[in-house]
């Protein structure tokens, strides 16, 4: 994969000083940094870390995911839920920065848990970004991205009830569609319930062993229900072999590599779906020059919602990635 011309994140936050920037390594390469493990070592996690037991770190070299029950204490999700629910109903004025994405059959709606879908960039808010900073999760999250490391994806998921258009769906996908930053193995996604989830209100569900093959081509389903922004999914995905439906209680943690493909099911209760989520890379990541590659189409998407909300014409594809924090 190509790397991109490089600026200095200094001269980046200083254009764009809405952006946060965390002191990134400089040393590019030009290449994309190999992780190919000689034999007998881990390809998809740290060798020699003593956070996974070996049948977990088998199990995530096999399938690309683990989940680790109970990780995140009670009364951290209940905080972590009521400030969603304090921002989303408007209790609390909005964190400057904060990305509020709206249902899209919720679109007119006014602001309310029943049309928020996703907040996104909780570095804006310190007591939603206590997650990505958080004691017990972080000892996992070095298990895959090493001793240094940044969030530099951050979101909170609610899933209201579906209107019956079935577009509170997510289609099968591969995040790193959307994060063009490399090496790929040195990233880990964290995603916690924050209250049940299960086949009727929406778990998520995995395609086993998927991160193993390539990035795929991504485009919008062809959904007669309507689909939310920057929802797409695996282009002509046929099949579902080694399909694994994720239900979990709140608190539990589903740990995935970036590549595997995963998506959700629609909302059919009568009731909220809360996931909250942080993808963690190794903190001397490179990004990749978006031009011409399977990530431009979502690239460009993401600037026009920048230039929406910003008023601002942003020129480098990248921008968005300096919403990152070093965590670790
Ligand atoms: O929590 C979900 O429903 C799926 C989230 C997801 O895969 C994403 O936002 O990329």
């Amino acid at each position: 994969m190509p790397i991109m011309n490089w600026t200095h994140p200094d001269n980046l936050a200083h254009d764009y000083p809405l952006f946060r920037v965390g002191p990134f390594g400089c040393g590019l390469c030009g290449q994309n940094q190999s992780t190919n493990p000689k034999s007998g070592e881990l390809k998809y996690s740290i060798n020699g870390n003593s956070r996974l037991s070996s049948e977990q770190q088998k199990q995530y070299e096999d399938q690309g995911f683990i989940i680790i029950k109970n990780l995140i204490p009670k009364h951290d999700i209940e905080k972590y839920s009521k400030r969603f629910h304090d921002i989303a109903s408007r209790r609390v004025p909005t964190p400057p920065g904060l990305v509020v994405q709206k249902e899209v059959k919720a679109a007119k709606e006014s602001q309310s848990e029943n049309s928020v879908y996703k907040l996104w960039d909780l570095f804006n808010d310190d007591q939603l970004f206590d997650y990505c900073l958080h004691p017990r999760l972080l000892p996992y999250v070095e298990a895959f991205c090493g001793p240094n490391v940044m969030a530099v994806h951050t979101m909170l998921i609610n899933k209201p009830p579906d209107s019956g258009a079935n577009s509170s769906r997510h289609p099968l996908h591969q995040d790193m569609h959307l994060v063009p930053i490399t090496p790929a193995d040195r990233i880990v996604v964290a995603w916690t319930a924050l209250e049940a989830v299960n086949r009727a209100n929406g778990c998520l569900s995995v395609i086993a062993g998927t991160h193993k093959g390539p990035l795929l081509e991504h485009d919008y389903p062809r959904w007669e229900g309507g689909f939310n922004a920057l929802y797409q999914g695996v282009k002509d995905m046929t099949g579902s072999e080694n399909r694994v439906h994720i239900e979990a209680d709140a608190g539990d943690c589903l740990l995935f590599h970036p590549n595997l493909i995963h998506g959700s099911g629609a909302n059919r209760s009568q009731g909220y779906r809360k996931a909250i989520t942080c993808h963690f890379a190794a903190s001397d990541y490179d990004y990749v020059d978006v031009k011409d590659t399977i990530h431009e189409s979502a690239a460009n998407e993401v600037l026009a919602m920048l230039d929406r909300k910003f008023g601002h014409k942003f020129d480098k594809y990248y921008v968005w990635l300096c919403s990152d924090r070093l965590v670790q």
